[in-house]
């Protein structure tokens, strides 16, 4: 091109490239030689950034690109060849005993666990400004679902080194995926709040990079409306975590300090560490390769469905099918129903929560073939039926759960199935979107997933012996919910349902309109009658039993509409607010042992 000589030999290896995979074009609105020096410099940078970031190359990407375009256009389906069947896996009832021992093997092995957070989306279906982790999982407390995940995960390592025979002083690793859309408000969020009492050496952050969006079927890359020295990119979704813990070098450190772990999970689930304890169980008593875990589901509903698929050719896998790519598999294997509910209610294909649990050791094996990389889709928008250009760029991407798709068939790959109202309230949909939502299926909504965490620790309390009033019925935001009384816990008071059950007597009842929250580890309710607020906190050292009977006006959840832009966005978009009309708190500070009499 007319511009090379401005260019240093690695430039010009990039612009070989891009000539060589037909993307000329990029240069096409160059301005003459020694106009726009910057821009062009900036392109070039921008291009081999696009270039190192993806595993085998821009080269790569577009010719990937190319294929997946083609079968698009074709329309030819991906699971062309497979059918369909149900898979085998481990179906838990929380809190019995089966349950209890998966629990406690988990805890155990949680030492040698790393856990990874994929927090690199910014949640466009929320449409909340902020990043998805730093809203309150509940608004009793108000913890923030990374502060609540990183005390969850505190919690584990406490207890599975309290177990371990060898007295080890284990920190368990936590990498954060980030993206450009999130990485600086994450950082700021832990560097303000003290890393929510983790070490910051413990926490990594990995960021991944967008992929180059492409602007027709023979994937030329897209350039930026605003901007011609700049070529438009989109993320890559969530797959990307693989390749980034691959290159990042902490599998093998994790692996040389004795590691057998990796659990993956997202950025917005205030019930999974309920049942993060038992699924590790799972896999360490099943030797599980892979493990996913799963909720019942309801057909249709807009969660992937686990699903075994046997190929003509005899191959078989057992992997996640996204819900709108089910149905119509299903309807073209000999369902002509489709995704359907079964006579108990749910779909026989249990729901996806992504939430993966690796073995480490075949993983590495799996990653050095691969680099990485993931099986990838593209979803192009097109603009008719001729099917040759599209209303706006698009892109290939990826999920972490296709990461069985390249594994071998000795791989053994399974699952584990938890009742949702113990594993699962993501909050993923804004209010009016959530409202909307067919009858009896999830909202999945900022009300929905605070709602679903009193519900469970209401119903672990009852399991666990304690009487506690049934809920009523609210609507909130359109959305009608069930309101349970306002039970709220740290971790580590209650991280498996043994220490829920040792830390609670039969003579606890709490009545629906309660809120009871529980600051502390030591806690012990010996006796308690609620009718009200009762805040307990307690230090580090302090050993407190509560003998009390406690009744005031209590807190009151008050409705707000979503549209009062006058009230926080975090708050209206659950569509209440909580009156802190009177409460009782008490604090038990340093070592000793303590009385809570009322
Ligand atoms: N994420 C990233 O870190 N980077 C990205 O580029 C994109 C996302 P969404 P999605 O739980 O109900 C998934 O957007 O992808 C993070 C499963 O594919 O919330 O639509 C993001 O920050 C699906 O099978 O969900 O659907 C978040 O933490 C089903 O299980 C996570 O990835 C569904 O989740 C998920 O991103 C579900």
């Amino acid at each position: 091109g007319k511009n090379l000589f401005v260019l240093s030999p690695d430039q010009v290896e990039l612009a070989k490239l891009l000539v060589e995979m037909g993307q000329s074009h990029v240069f096409e609105h160059w301005a003459d030689p020694g106009a726009d020096d910057d821009q062009k410099k900036a392109l070039f940078e921008q291009v081999a950034r696009l270039d190192t970031s993806y595993p085998g190359g821009l080269a790569s990407y577009i010719k990937t690109a190319r294929e997946l375009l083609a079968d698009s256009k074709a329309g030819k389906n991906p699971f062309d060849g497979f059918t369909p069947s149900v898979p085998n896996g481990e179906v838990l009832t929380f809190g019995d005993e089966n349950f209890i021992n998966f629990e406690e093997t988990g805890v155990r092995e949680a030492r040698k666990a790393a856990f990874v957070l994929v927090a690199g989306g910014l949640g466009e279906r929320l449409g909340y400004n902020g990043i998805k982790v730093a809203l309150p999982a509940e608004t009793t407390s108000g913890t923030c679902f990374l502060q609540h995940y990183i005390e969850s995960i505190l919690a584990l390592q406490e207890a599975s080194c309290t177990l371990a025979e060898d007295g080890c002083a284990t920190q368990i690793p936590f990498v954060i995926m980030t993206s450009d859309d999130t990485h600086a408000r994450t950082l700021q969020l832990l560097e303000s709040n003290g890393y929510f009492g983790m070490q910051p050496s413990q926490v990594k952050l990995l960021k991944q990079e967008k992929v180059a969006c492409l602007a027709d079927n023979d994937a030329r890359l897209a350039l930026d409306p605003q901007d011609n020295y700049k070529i438009q990119t989109k993320p890559h979704g969530h797959g990307d975590v693989h390749a980034l813990l691959y290159s990042s070098g902490l599998l093998n450190l994790w692996h040389d300090a004795g590691m057998k772990w990796v659990i993956f999970f997202q950025d917005t689930n205030g019930l999974l560490f309920k049942a993060i304890p038992a699924s590790l169980g799972v896999s360490a008593i099943r030797q599980f390769h892979v493990n996913s875990l799963a909720v019942p589901r309801k057909a249709k509903e807009a969660i992937g469905g686990i699903a075994k698929l046997t190929h003509a050719d005899g191959r078989t896998m057992v992997i996640n099918v996204e819900y709108n790519q089910l149905d119509p598999l299903l309807r073209a294997t000999g369902y002509p129903d489709g995704d359907v509910n079964d006579e108990t209610g749910f779909s026989p294909f249990p729901g996806n929560i992504n939430q993966l649990i690796l073995e480490l050791g075949t993983y590495i094996e799996e990653l050095k073939k691969t680099g990485g990389a993931i099986k990838e889709f593209v979803n192009p928008k097109y603009k008719d039926a001729s099917k040759t250009s599209f209303k706006s760029s698009t892109r290939l991407e990826c999920m972490m759960q296709d990461y069985p798709k390249t594994l071998p068939p000795t791989a053994r790959v399974g699952f584990t199935v938890m009742d949702a109202w113990v594993a699962y309230a993501p909050v993923k949909n804004n209010p009016e979107d959530a409202a909307k939502v067919p009858k009896g299926n999830p909202y999945h909504s900022a009300t929905s997933g605070e709602m679903a965490i009193y519900q469970a620790n209401s119903l672990i309390l009852r399991k666990a012996g304690a009487q506690v009033d049934d809920p009523v019925t609210q609507v909130f935001n359109g959305q009608e919910v069930e309101v349970w009384p306002r039970i709220v816990w740290k971790p580590k008071w209650g991280l498996t349902f043994s220490d829920v059950r040792r830390n609670v007597s039969s003579s606890c009842s709490v009545s629906q309109k309660s809120t009871l929250l529980l600051n502390g580890c030591d806690i012990f309710i010996e006796e308690l009658s609620l009718d009200g607020a009762l805040i307990i906190n307690a230090g580090e050292d302090a050993e407190v039993t509560v003998k009390a009977r406690v009744e005031n006006k209590g807190w009151i959840l008050e409705s707000v509409d979503y549209k009062d832009t006058s009230v926080p966005e975090e708050i209206r978009i659950r569509g209440f607010r909580i009156d802190k009309v009177e409460h009782l708190e008490k604090t038990f500070d340093g070592p000793g042992k303590f009385c809570l009499e009322v």
